[in-house]
């Protein structure tokens, strides 16, 4: 194993959740967080609870820990304030705990969102400028944004993951360009935690999808290789959505259905 002590945060998310049993692979211990406590804990796992917009659990959660998975935070568009609890405070709180812990190496679960409202006819680079489709991504693009400033003030090292779609499998047609499979997203942490030097890469977080949106070969030097492809799926997604119609924003902008999304109000 790689790591001593790897923190998961967003363990009780869906990802989190999904990836779990993967991680035994990378770390002796993983330091599994969320808002609720886990209980089913497999013998590498330890459980710390922490709300990440208080800056005291996510201290208790990072303490000793030497990478972190931040999967944690708001995942989907919602109203401003949730956001912002969850994606801004808590990722400076995120950021200040591993600059009093030593600075631990951070995969941050960035996302597609942050280039949503660039046509899928484009093939993007790392270089392409934001056009965030949402709050929920205009949160990430200041996470990339805070990644990159404690690099160059402090030399905090930061896998930036634009995460396209993380699921199972692909369920749609622009899944058929943006899915990532588990298997190689654990294969990107661990190119991540164990490139001799990391920096601040922004990486698109896809498989081998023949369908990609995205070029990665300015971060090549990670040796990211990921390995499934989402084509292997065409039947069966063909199957459960015959006729996309392609006026739909799923199929016009990467970030598909987000860019149809209204600002949204609490309660
Ligand atoms: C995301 O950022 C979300 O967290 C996830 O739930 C999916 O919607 C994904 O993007 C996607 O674009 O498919």
């Amino acid at each position: 194993v790689l790591i001593k002590k790897l923190l998961l945060t967003g363990a009780t998310g869906s990802m989190g959740t999904a990836i779990r049993p993967l991680l035994a692979a990378l770390a002796e211990t993983v330091v599994v967080s969320g808002r609720r406590d886990i209980t089913d804990l497999m013998p590498h796992e330890e459980s710390r609870k922490a709300s990440l917009d208080s800056a005291d659990d996510v201290l208790r959660a990072v303490d000793g820990c030497d990478a972190i998975i931040h999967l944690g935070g708001y995942s989907v568009e919602g109203p401003f304030h949730p956001i912002m609890q969850a994606n801004i405070l808590g990722l400076y709180n995120i950021y200040e705990a591993a600059r009093a812990n030593g600075m631990p190496r951070i995969l941050f679960a960035s996302s597609n969102h942050v280039v949503g409202y660039h046509p899928q006819a484009e093939v993007l680079d790392n270089t392409a400028l934001p056009r965030p489709d949402s709050l929920y991504g205009v949160s990430k693009v200041f996470g990339e944004a805070l990644a990159r400033f404690y690099f160059e003030k402090f030399g905090q090292q930061t896998a930036i993951l634009r995460i396209g779609s993380c699921f199972d499998k692909p369920v749609d047609h622009r899944m058929l360009s943006t899915w990532l499979s588990y298997r190689d997203f654990v294969a990107f942490a661990r190119a991540a935690f164990t490139v001799p030097v990391l920096g601040c890469p922004i990486v698109y977080g896809a498989s081998a999808n023949d369908r990609s949106f995205w070029d990665n070969s300015k971060s090549n030097y990670l040796g990211w290789q990921p390995q499934d492809n989402a084509e292997a799926y065409l039947a069966e997604v063909l199957q459960a959505v015959p006729n996309p119609d392609p006026n739909d924003p799923l199929h016009l902008f990467q970030g598909g259905k987000f860019t149809d999304i209204p600002i949204l109000k609490e309660g």
